[in-house]
């Protein structure tokens, strides 16, 4: 069993208004609001490391095994994987306010992460994260990261230009990208079950 009280920081990264903040509430409280309040310098919440048995575990149990698929790994190991955690392992996610005014102090709260997520808004192309993966590997060159492009629901993400931009993007940082929308929650929850496998991943090493 891990120790639970390692410190497992996660940070939130991206643009003002690109939907940080929402796409925090809708995995937490699966909530939505429509209306856009700046974060002020940065927020705070926990979510638990271990993937939980009745919420979450049903997404990974299905056919459409993709979450398992990206990550290289047969449902049996992960399962194993997941019993050596329980449920006092914390992620502490870090929400930063994407406003260029708030860069200080936000550069202060990006060290020490063990995981970003990187989001950008899929209705705003062309699509630029480098500021932010730089600002990332300055400030927590240990840091793994997450590409996530946001509001889904406003693209056809089928749309030929769009699918070259997500390619260009994926081939530039060799991340895939993430697609969510926090406002219909479509796979929000799967960005999370990915996060976390990863973390753990990394923090139980295969032999
Ligand atoms: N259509 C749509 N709107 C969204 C989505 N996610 C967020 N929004 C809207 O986009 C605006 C900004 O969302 P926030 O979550 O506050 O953005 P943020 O990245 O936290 O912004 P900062 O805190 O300033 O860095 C709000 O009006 C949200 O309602 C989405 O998936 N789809
Ligand atoms: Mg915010």
């Amino acid at each position: 069993m891990i120790n639970p009280n390692i410190m497992l920081k996660c940070i939130v990264i991206g643009n003002l208004s690109v939907g940080k903040t929402s796409i925090i509430l809708r995995y937490t409280k699966n909530t939505f609001a429509g209306q856009y309040i700046p974060t002020i310098g940065a927020d705070f919440t926990t979510t638990s490391l271990k993937i939980d048995e009745n919420y979450e575990m049903v997404d990974l149990q299905g056919k459409d095994n993709y979450i398992l698929e990206n990550l290289h790994l047969t449902y049996e190991e992960f399962t194993l994987l997941n019993d050596q955690f329980d449920e006092d392992t914390k992620i502490y996610l870090w929400d930063l306010a994407g406003q260029p005014f708030f860069r200080k102090i936000r550069n202060y709260y990006m060290s020490h992460a063990f995981m970003a997520l990187t989001v950008f808004d899929l209705n705003k192309p062309p699509y630029d994260i480098s500021g932010w993966l730089n600002d990332l590997k300055t400030f927590s060159p240990h840091s793994d990261f997450l590409l996530v492009g946001n509001k889904s629901d406003l693209i056809d993400s089928e749309e030929s230009n769009l699918k070259e931009q997500i390619a260009s993007l994926e081939q530039r940082h060799d991340s895939k990208v993430h697609l969510v929308s926090a406002k219909s929650a479509e796979g929000v929850r799967g960005l999370f079950i990915e996060m976390k496998i990863n973390m753990m991943k990394r923090l139980v090493p295969t032999s």
